[in-house]
């Protein structure tokens, strides 16, 4: 074991290694050399621990006033500020991502505390009328009870922040496990939250993998909402033990994103937006873009300027803020992008740039891949149809805005995609037609801020969201109370028929 940290599972508001006395390293993508910290390599004793942890602090949680946990929420939200760069540098050791992406990573968490903070002075239900005379009705949010968070690796602190702050809010406590890439970022998090007066046992982290500890934790009898984000895959096993155990599911899974630049379109931004889109985050956002839809008009002059200028990106590890492009995450991330590349090749699409992994020299302890692109790819192929999951753009051409449509919507996912034109129409048309949960006009498909809803159709997700007021619905239920203030029995559609 390296003299890095030791980060415990956090369980009852102490810290306790795993069980099993095991950890886990964690290690830099870009460095394997570097060691951030040892972590519980736990198992369902953990688990189990955990979650009667939670148990127990939701009999009181459930009844602290909404605006007072949101003070809590306010408060975390102020040390996270403080703590912003710190964080970020963290995150980038630890995931990859280059800083400036890492900043905004924890960015999106200090918004959604604030903004859920606010909704603790809200959290409105209805009040109507009966049907009856002296009758008074209303509905109310209540929450659940014990909340489990499967979270991943490629947003580490964003993603939490959308899963355990609106669970708090409303009333919920949760036990999180984080992805095993990236738990450091989840305990940044949690610390704010326990710096600022969050009780203990209201948030427990319990480390390790998602046979040893994902699989128990969702099973337990004593969770009641499991919110997971990962692949379509995994995600469907989710929801099939949910419905097992009748319990809430919230699923976040994969993504096929297209951009559609037809023969109108700002050239200069599109090219700018489809960079941005393919290659921030190494293509490991659900939001990358995948796919680039092209008008037949522009593709030749739009794939020559957009394979000159993906070479010209910088790769390198992403503390070096000259770098614009971090390694993927771990040796089994960067074995599926070569992968792809070689069923590219296979299928006939054209390689115009990149197209290997980079092992020499300065890349040699991390897991680096050139940006890559393919022209001619067609609409049914792998490369076209399957989530990558890095560093792989696809051009397919098409001939006009039906196909476009057409095309972009002819994939498992619906996560979000994008169009690029001056055709108002055509925008409007877009907007209407794409089926995602994201659309986007002249931006690329990623970006998204958290007081909208986020995720989308099809094999996507199971039609909740996260973020924006519509999360709410995952993390409580609804009551609805009748009283009766007649003093006398009022039987509803008997008696006023
Ligand atoms: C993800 O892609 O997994 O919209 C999350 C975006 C970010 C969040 C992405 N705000 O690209």
């Amino acid at each position: 074991m390296s003299d890095a940290p030791v980060y415990r599972n956090l369980i009852g508001g102490t810290w306790h290694d795993a069980a099993s006395g095991a950890t886990f390293a964690n290690r830099n993508p870009a460095d394997t050399a570097d060691v951030i910290g040892h972590f519980a390599d736990s198992d369902e004793r953990d688990v189990v621990a955990a979650v009667a942890a939670a148990q127990q602090a939701y009999a009181s949680w459930r009844l602290v006033p909404a605006p007072k946990r949101a003070e809590i929420l306010y408060r975390a939200g102020q040390l996270l500020i403080e703590r912003k760069e710190a964080c970020a540098r963290d995150m980038t050791r630890e995931m990859g991502k280059v800083l400036k992406e890492a900043r905004g990573d924890v960015q999106e968490a200090i918004d959604m505390m604030f903004f859920m903070a606010g909704e603790g002075r809200r959290l409105h239900g209805q009040t109507t009328p009966s049907e009856m005379p002296n009758k008074f009705q209303m509905s109310v949010r209540q929450p659940l009870g014990v909340c489990a968070l499967i979270t991943p690796w490629n947003f580490p602190m964003a993603i939490p922040s959308w899963k355990m702050l609106p669970a708090l809010i409303t009333g919920n406590t949760v036990v999180i496990k984080p992805a095993s890439d990236t738990p450091l970022s989840v305990y940044h998090l949690v610390q704010c939250l326990t710096d600022a007066g969050l009780p203990p046992g209201v948030v427990n982290i319990v480390t390790g993998s998602g046979s040893k500890v994902g699989e128990p934790l969702m099973r337990h009898p004593d969770v009641k909402v499991i919110s997971f984000t990962g692949s379509t895959e995994i995600g469907s096993r989710v929801a099939r033990v949910g419905a097992e155990g009748m319990k809430h599911v919230s699923l976040e899974l994969g993504g096929k994103n297209p951009m559609i630049v037809m023969n109108d379109a700002d050239l200069d931004l599109a090219v700018e937006g489809a960079l941005w889109g393919a290659f921030g985050t190494t293509g490991q956002r659900c939001t990358a873009t995948s796919r680039l839809i092209v008008q037949r008009g522009v593709a030749a002059e739009l794939t020559a300027r957009l394979a000159a200028q993906a070479a010209a990106l910088t790769v390198g590890p992403g503390l070096d803020e000259r770098n614009q492009v971090g390694p993927s995450i771990n040796q089994g991330q960067l074995e599926i992008v070569e992968r792809y590349v070689q069923i590219g090749m296979a299928e006939g699409a054209r390689l115009v740039c990149g197209g290997a992994a980079l092992r020499d020299g300065p890349y040699a302890r991390g897991f680096f891949h050139q940006p890559t692109i393919f022209a001619d790819v067609t609409r049914h192929m792998r490369l076209a149809q399957e989530e990558i999951f890095g560093p792989v753009l696809s051009i397919i051409t098409v001939e006009d805005f039906d196909e476009a449509i057409d095309v972009a919507n002819d994939v498992p996912y619906g996560l979000s995609s994008s169009i690029y034109t001056r055709d108002v129409n055509a925008a409007f048309r877009a907007m209407r037609d794409l089926y995602t949960g994201i659309v986007y006009i002249n931006a690329p498909t990623i970006g998204a801020e958290i007081h909208l809803p986020f995720g989308g159709t099809k094999g996507t997700g199971n039609g909740h969201r996260e973020a924006g007021q519509q999360v709410l619905e995952v993390f409580s239920e609804w009551k609805s109370v009748y009283v009766d203030f007649s003093g006398s029995l009022q039987r509803a559609q008997i008696d006023n028929n």
